[in-house]
């Protein structure tokens, strides 16, 4: 915790007298009285008193399964000024089996929260038991289909099952609260629970996290503003009612023209005693609509983030904000909700599924190192706003009661506007009444500063916001912004006339004797510098840039105080020992890095490369970084391959198959035609499921009629005696509005003299299972949808049909814990093992590409090998891609060394990169991939594409080690 120790220091020194009265949390006794007081008043969180304000960026463990680049994301999250992460917990990915849990590997969340801790980040836990998010089941277990009782309600079936996941996972984070030495700082119950609510099970599951030990505050989400419960007062409220706030909706298609459709995005107070909370505050959308992820984050860039994340936080005084997502990641195996999401889970984030940093990353920073260097935005009340000479400029003020503090809003009046206008400000500011020129061009919104003890310093008021600012080698160094070209002004404030002294570009001063205003005038291009000395206080270097520049500062803590670095692509963490800073950083390119550290810094290593510097008149050491070395990818240009469909054989062995002859089900949904044959049913929840049926034909039956229901863009595959007879979309679900008692149907004519009268006959059918439904209703009614086939009738004749049905080798009883239960379905090659590494294929055919290899209907398996040996010490995220124009009638499961990293889609234009992320990756070393291709006409050769890229080489990252799991010797003793 030092570096939390350390930013709570600046909290506390900037808070001066103007303390906080926060009430402590109630909590049993024996539970407080570890490291620190959590507490919380309707202003802020609070840490043994001092105020925090909580900027957090929401991740998803469950997206990176590579638990040494959580390390990598964490410390990008927290180079971006936020000093929180926002973390579900999902108990789907952590339970195969009622009763079975399983904490290690990828799913080892006590690490993941002991990273969190060391770098310095608060979490805002969330373990739901619900949690949305786009993933299978909400992040219900699939098992939980099963289970009598309404999930998300207080019935005793559902009860005692969420009781268990919580008996798991409260303790790991009981364990890493703030509380007790660690940084989990707050505790989200439920999440958007608001349709069909049940408010004793709100109680139960906060009675219940008690018992446990969470003794942090207790938060929820609500969601969609209006009439929903929020859970602020009555039976089962929270202590911080928090509110879910997308105000540019999921408009991916129409970025440029959308503008805050879904509201203004002000959070709203919901308790007179409790902070305002902006849990989820929109930072990215989900690709409903297949536009590509670059798409929504256009939707969602720094225009967006500057207006509506400014209007914000000026507007509700929100000090606990949650941005949804900072890293979103990738849906990997079967873990998405198929109605909503695909694949990759990039979410047009700040940062990319390749990890990689973006113009919205830029802007988060300019915005978090403000909100959480200048201590008295943690404690204000709205106050008189300038005003504005023109009105098409509107304001909006608050003010920190104790110390005077303000913050101005500037944007235009119509929050629509994209003009340019340049006006003047009648501000009384702390220190007195000033004429105050500003220009908001575009879609543009500034915080303004006024009265503000910054460091030794008197901040009177400025036209350029604040980035940060720190004690530095015995002066205070200030880094404020403006946007290229624009004007900007700044007047501090001494008691005699300083001696100003510009370093670098041109700043115009001007001293008033008789208020003691220092005023300076520039215009925001590049980087100046002055320094500022005398006057009666310390020395100040100011460094006034454009927004760019600004953005190219990090800002970090050692023991020997604050360093600023500015130049390279990233910078993680800095030591100063015996006068040399050791940096590590990212470099994505060559060029200069600037360090601005103690005076008794001479020398600077980057990463391994001791760099050449020289101080400049600023104070500071220069110096130029080597760019990374050149990477070469190699070209998959060596593969084998086989069709597999063995189950479409009439004399293939299903003796060992479940039969599928239930007559009732836990589900709502009742099946079409009996039997259940719905999957689950059967303890098959993920991936692909075969079923084989059998008939005495009559002679009769002209076709077979079927009904499945899959999830969104899910097909299933029908043969008859061994002849493929076609295939048809899958339903999402039974009883959607309107009502479609019909889902997913499908009709198979049955080819002349295919079937003989006396003889029988068998069907054969594959269903792909794209994931199951959320339960955003908790009614059921979407969750307990089934999968898999829902109805089956012969037409022409009424002779009965048996079914077995076959899925994920073990079932609920998983032979792969390592990989888990999302990882394989129920193909052959899943089953036998065709996709991990060093399955014998040795006698497979050969080719060159994919495209060389024409494809029957059904399922083929395409394996190749692949060596790396990537520079040490770079970060080279790697993809597989393939060809835009694919067919529609394939589909791919990828496996990278065994690990099912998503479903490319032939006709899904919007994903054709799929992340190899290292750890799964061997970056030096040899690669398995196995791709199954899943074709429906047999008209098209192998998928086009499969090559590999990278998106962007730096030197720099974080160790990656092999992330273990068995290959095909382990699993199937070959
Ligand atoms: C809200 C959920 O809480 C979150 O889990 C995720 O689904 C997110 O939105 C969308 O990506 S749901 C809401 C905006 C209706």
């Amino acid at each position: 915790m030092r570096v939390l120790a350390s930013l709570l220091l600046v909290v506390v020194l900037a808070l001066g007298a103007g303390g906080a009265a926060a009430r402590p949390v109630d909590a049993a006794p024996d539970r407080v009285g570890g490291r620190h007081q959590v507490g919380y008043d309707r202003y802020s969180l609070t840490v043994d008193g001092e105020r925090i304000l909580l900027w957090a960026g929401e991740f998803h463990y469950f997206r990176l399964p590579s638990p040494d680049l959580w390390r990598d994301v964490l410390e990008k999250i927290r180079a971006a000024g936020f000093n929180g992460v926002s973390l579900y917990f999902h108990w789907g990915y952590h339970s195969p089996k009622q009763g079975v849990y399983d904490f290690t590997g990828v799913r080892d969340v006590d690490r993941l929260l002991g990273m969190a801790e060391e770098l310095g980040l608060y979490v805002v836990a969330r373990p739901g038991p619900y949690i949305n998010a786009e993933t299978t089941g909400g992040g219900l277990p699939a098992w939980l289909k099963q289970v009598p009782g309404r999930a998300r309600s207080s019935d005793p079936g559902y009860t005692a099952a969420y009781r268990d996941w919580l008996d798991h996972i409260d303790p790991i984070i009981a364990r890493h609260q703030v509380t007790r030495g660690g940084s989990v700082i707050a505790y989200n119950v439920e999440n958007e629970y608001g349709a069909n609510v049940d408010p004793l099970y709100m109680e139960q599951v906060q009675r219940k996290a008690r018992e446990d030990g969470i003794d942090v505050p207790i938060t929820h989400n609500n969601c969609c503003g209006g009439n929903l419960p929020n859970w602020s007062s009555g039976q089962g409220a929270v202590q911080i009612p928090g509110v879910d706030d997308y105000p540019q909706s999921f408009d991916c298609p129409d970025p440029d023209t959308t503008w805050g459709p879904w509201g203004d995005g002000i959070t709203r107070r919901l308790r007179e005693d409790a902070p305002v909370y902006a849990a989820e505050y929109q930072a990215g959308a989900i690709d409903l609509f297949d536009a590509g992820y670059e798409k929504c984050r256009q939707l969602t860039g720094p225009d967006y983030m500057r207006v509506f994340y400014k209007s914000n936080v000026v507007g509700s005084g929100a000090t606990m904000l949650g941005y949804y997502m900072a890293f979103g990641g990738t849906s990997w195996g079967w873990l998405p909700q198929p109605n909503d999401v695909y694949t990759s889970y990039d979410y047009g984030a700040a940062i990319t599924e390749g990890r990689g940093l973006t113009p919205k990353y830029d802007e988060f920073k300019r915005q978090g190192y403000f909100a959480t260097s200048v201590a008295p935005l943690t404690k204000t009340d709205p106050s008189a706003a300038p005003v504005p000479a023109d009105a098409a400029v509107g304001t909006l003020a608050r003010s920190n009661p104790d110390t005077g503090t303000q913050f101005v809003l500037v944007r235009h009046a119509d929050r629509a506007s994209a003009a340019d206008v340049t006006t003047t400000l009648d501000w009384s500011t702390p220190d007195g009444r000033y004429r105050v020129p500003v220009r908001i061009a575009g879609r543009d919104a500034k915080i303004l500063v006024a009265g503000y003890d910054l460091g030794g310093q008197r901040l009177v008021w400025s036209t350029s916001e604040v980035l940060t600012h720190a004690a530095i080698g015995g002066r205070d160094v200030a880094v404020l912004h403006g946007r290229d070209g624009e004007n900007g002004s700044t007047v501090l404030r001494y008691s005699s006339a300083p001696s100003v002294r510009v370093l670098d570009g041109r700043v115009a001063s001007s001293y008033d004797a008789a208020t003691g205003d220092l005023r300076l005038d520039y215009r925001h291009s590049g980087l100046a510098r002055v320094l500022v000395s005398g006057g009666g206080r310390p020395p100040l270097l100011l460094l006034l840039g454009t927004a760019e520049e600004a953005a190219r500062f990090w800002r970090l803590d050692t023991g020997s105080g604050t360093v600023l670095v500015r130049g390279t692509a990233l910078a993680r963490s800095a030591s100063v020992l015996g006068g040399t800073v050791r940096l590590r950083a990212d470099v994505d390119r060559a060029g200069e890095v600037e360090v601005f550290g103690p005076s008794s810094a001479r020398g600077l290593v980057v990463g391994d490369e001791s760099v050449r510097v020289r101080r400049t008149p600023s104070g500071s050491l220069l110096g130029e970084v080597s760019g990374p070395r050149p990477v070469v990818l190699p070209s998959l240009t060596d593969w084998r391959h086989r069709v597999d469909v063995p189950e479409a054989a009439p004399g293939f062995d299903d003796s060992r198959w479940t039969k599928a002859d239930r007559t009732t089900t836990e589900s709502p949904i009742k099946p079409k035609t009996p039997p259940v044959l719905a999957s689950g049913d059967y303890g098959f929840h993920h991936g692909n499921t075969w079923y084989r049926g059998r008939f005495t034909p009559t002679g009769a039956e002209t076709a077979i009629s079927l009904n499945a229901i899959t999830g969104r863009r899910g097909i299933y595959l029908v043969w008859v005696n061994g002849r493929y007879v076609g295939s048809a979309a899958g339903g999402v679900q039974a009883d959607s509005e309107p009502v479609n008692p019909d889902p997913g149907r499908g009709d198979f004519a049955i080819p002349a003299g295919l079937v003989e009268p006396g003889k029988p006959a068998t069907v054969s059918v594959l269903v792909e299972n794209m994931g199951h439904n959320d339960d955003w209703t908790a009614d059921d009614t979407r969750f307990k949808q089934p999968r898999g086939l829902f109805g089956a009738r012969l037409v022409g004749s009424d002779a009965p049909i048996t079914w077995r049905v076959q899925g994920a080798e073990g079932g609920e009883d998983l032979t792969d814990p390592a990989r888990g239960p999302l990882n394989t379905g129920g193909l052959h090659g899943e089953r036998v093992g065709t996709h991990l590494p060093g399955y014998p294929d040795r006698t497979w055919q050969r080719s060159r590409s994919l495209t060389d290899v024409p494809l029957p209907p059904g399922v083929s398996w395409h394996r190749t090998e692949f060596r790396l040996d990537l520079p040490k010490g770079h970060d080279v995220p790697i993809a597989l891609r393939f060809a835009e124009d694919g067919s529609p009638n394939q589909r791919v499961l990828v496996f990278l060394n065994g690990w099912n990293v998503g479903q490319y889609l032939g006709d899904l234009a919007a994903q054709q990169d799929f992340a190899l992320p290292a750890g799964l990756l061997r970056e030096h070393g040899v690669n398995s991939l196995a791709l199954a291709v899943i074709d429906t006409d047999g008209a098209d050769a192998g998928p086009g594409g499969g090559s590999l890229v990278t998106t962007g080489a730096s030197r720099g990252g974080v160790p990656v080690r092999d992330v273990p799991a068995p290959g095909y010797a382990e699993l199937h003793g070959g």
